[in-house]
């Protein structure tokens, strides 16, 4: 039985071919894919940040940590994506302007799709405008705004305002490592999730009305 653990040091190491392969032991050996994702991979890269929050680490490490960690949710994505299959509705989802943090928005994303929702990903350092467009094309019922920075969490306020501005039916839902329900109720944000399995709860609230 491969150990989680494990999985979380060479997430950790930056090694991806080990990550990716030792990902896929567990999934093969039939290990939970939640467990996989958060005592292995997430798990790591949480070391990550703290390790360069203290100096112990600099941007490449983080940067190769982060490859790694891509590499072992290749291999989770498909059985993430298994869910239900009738449209929960439409969601347009992307990370805060000024933002490059993609992991943990494509997590959510992909289990909305599992929880049987249209996902639109229109990538990182996305401006208000962009937002408001592709929801428009996909007259999308939720608006999903992700942010890991200090810096980027204010830009989440400017989409909403545009989103109003518009006059779109759409829901706006916000997260990210900094984002709180505090700062959610702040800026007026419709829905605010801590995590990609509550964000799957908060889009249907939402998309009920
Ligand atoms: Co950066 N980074 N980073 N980084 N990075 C953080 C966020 C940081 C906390 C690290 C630290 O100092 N400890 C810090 C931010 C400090 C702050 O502002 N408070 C930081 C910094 C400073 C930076 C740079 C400025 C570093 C520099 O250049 N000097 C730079 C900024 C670049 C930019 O965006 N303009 C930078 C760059 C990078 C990399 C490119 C190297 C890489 C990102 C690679 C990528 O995403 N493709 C990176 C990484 C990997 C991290 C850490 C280590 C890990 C982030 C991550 O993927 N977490 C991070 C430290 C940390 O978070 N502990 C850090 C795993 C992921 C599953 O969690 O993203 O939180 P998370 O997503 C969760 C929830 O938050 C939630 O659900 C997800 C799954 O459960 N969620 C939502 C997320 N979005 C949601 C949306 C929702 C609902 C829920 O609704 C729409």
């Amino acid at each position: 039985m491969v150990a989680l653990t494990k999985i979380k040091d060479s997430v950790i190491a930056g090694e991806v071919d080990e990550v990716r392969d030792l990902v896929q032991k567990a999934v093969d050996e039939g290990q939970r894919v939640k467990k996989i994702m958060d005592e292995g991979l997430i798990a790591g890269i949480h070391i990550v940040g703290e390790k360069y929050d203290s100096g112990e680490f600099f941007l490449p490490e983080m940067v190769i940590a982060a490859s790694a960690m891509k590499e072992g949710l290749k291999v989770l994505n498909p059985l993430l994506k298994q869910g239900d299959v009738e449209s929960a509705g439409t969601v347009v989802l992307g990370t805060a302007q000024g933002d490059i943090h993609d992991i943990g928005k494509s997590i959510v994303g992909t289990m909305l799709e599992g929880a049987g929702f249209m996902v639109t990903n229109i990538g990182v350092d996305v401006g208000a405008e962009k937002f408001v467009e592709a929801a428009k094309e996909e007259n999308a019922d939720i608006i999903g705004v992700s942010a890991l920075l200090t810096t980027t969490m204010v830009k989440m306020e400017d989409v909403i305002k545009a989103v109003k501005g518009a006059g779109l039916k759409a829901k706006v839902m916000i997260g990210g490592a900094s984002v709180t329900q505090e700062f959610a109720d702040k800026i007026g944000a419709d829905g605010y999730a801590p995590d990609a399995p509550s964000a799957v709860g908060k889009a249907r609230e939402l998309v009920k009305g």
